[in-house]
């Protein structure tokens, strides 16, 4: 069993490479600031479009993690294109946010740290045969992950509110129902632009934090409203067994680390 860890003082990222001493050793994680003028504008990028060939029923459960909610899924969506050479295949995707509109995402570009994060997560099914053994492999082509970057206006989007609705059915920590087909549609959750994003070598924002991420952060940003953002921070951290605490998911994003000499690239000019 993993040991506890969450986004409090008192287990919260500055502890993690306490109760993880392994992250001590590891100088490449996510997320991180980027600027788009340092960003390396890269043509081959360009070259073969970053296809995200996806089907409607690959979203299958909703799940509370204790740490976020989890849509995952398995099969039918193959990326291929852009930075990399391999087949990806849909994994979850899960959602990062903030205890108040200030803050949220785990990466900031521009100096913005907008309010939310969305975090597609796929693995490397050339290489790999588990997406278990493509996390932990440490190899930065081992998961292929999308990052969407949320605004805050006054309307609700839509698309998020078909997932919001149904929170309410896994409030507490371990809480899973299943996704009618046709509910939840993937490439809703992703931008209209898809030609223009930042790329760079990096971890999972969780511990244990394996540095085996590609990351594909799209230009676009997509919206929510601060009634859908407070939904979020409904979710609770607790088991609905755990009489004690009852304490909801404020927020759970993880600070910027440091760049360590990485490479930034980006699609447009
Ligand atoms: C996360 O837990 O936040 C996470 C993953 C996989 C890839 C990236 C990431 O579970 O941030
Ligand atoms: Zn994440």
């Amino acid at each position: 069993v993993q040991a506890h860890w969450d986004y409090s003082s008192l287990f919260g990222p500055n502890m993690w490479s306490r109760i993880f001493p392994d992250l001590k050793d590891r100088k490449f994680q996510s997320p991180i600031r980027i600027y788009t003028e340092q960003a390396e504008y890269e043509p081959i990028l360009t070259r073969y479009p970053l296809i995200f060939d996806t089907v409607d029923d690959c979203c299958q459960t909703l799940e509370n993690t204790g740490h976020t909610f989890q849509v995952s899924g398995t099969g039918h969506t193959y990326i291929t294109g852009g930075p990399v050479l391999d087949e990806f295949q849909f994994l979850q995707f899960h959602m990062h946010w903030g205890a108040n509109e200030h803050e949220g995402s785990e990466h900031v570009i521009d100096d913005v740290r907008s309010v939310a994060e969305l975090h597609i997560v796929t693995w490397n099914t050339t290489q790999f045969s588990t997406p278990q053994e493509a996390a932990i492999s440490d190899q930065f082509d081992g998961l292929l992950v999308f990052a969407v970057l949320f605004n805050v206006v006054p309307i609700d989007n839509p698309t998020l509110e078909q997932l919001i609705e149904l929170l309410p059915q896994i409030a507490h920590k371990g809480q899973k129902i299943t996704l009618d087909s046709n509910v939840v549609s993937l490439r809703n959750f992703m931008p209209k632009n898809m030609e223009d994003y930042y790329t760079y070598s990096g971890s999972l924002t969780t511990p244990m934090c394996y540095e085996s991420v590609r990351w594909v952060i799209y230009r676009e940003r997509m919206n929510i409203s601060r009634k859908q953002l407070n939904q979020l921070r409904k979710l609770r951290h607790t088991c609905a067994s755990d009489k004690a605490v009852n304490g909801c998911i404020k927020k759970n994003f993880r600070p910027l680390m440091p760049i360590n000499g990485r490479r930034i690239f980006r699609s447009f000019r």
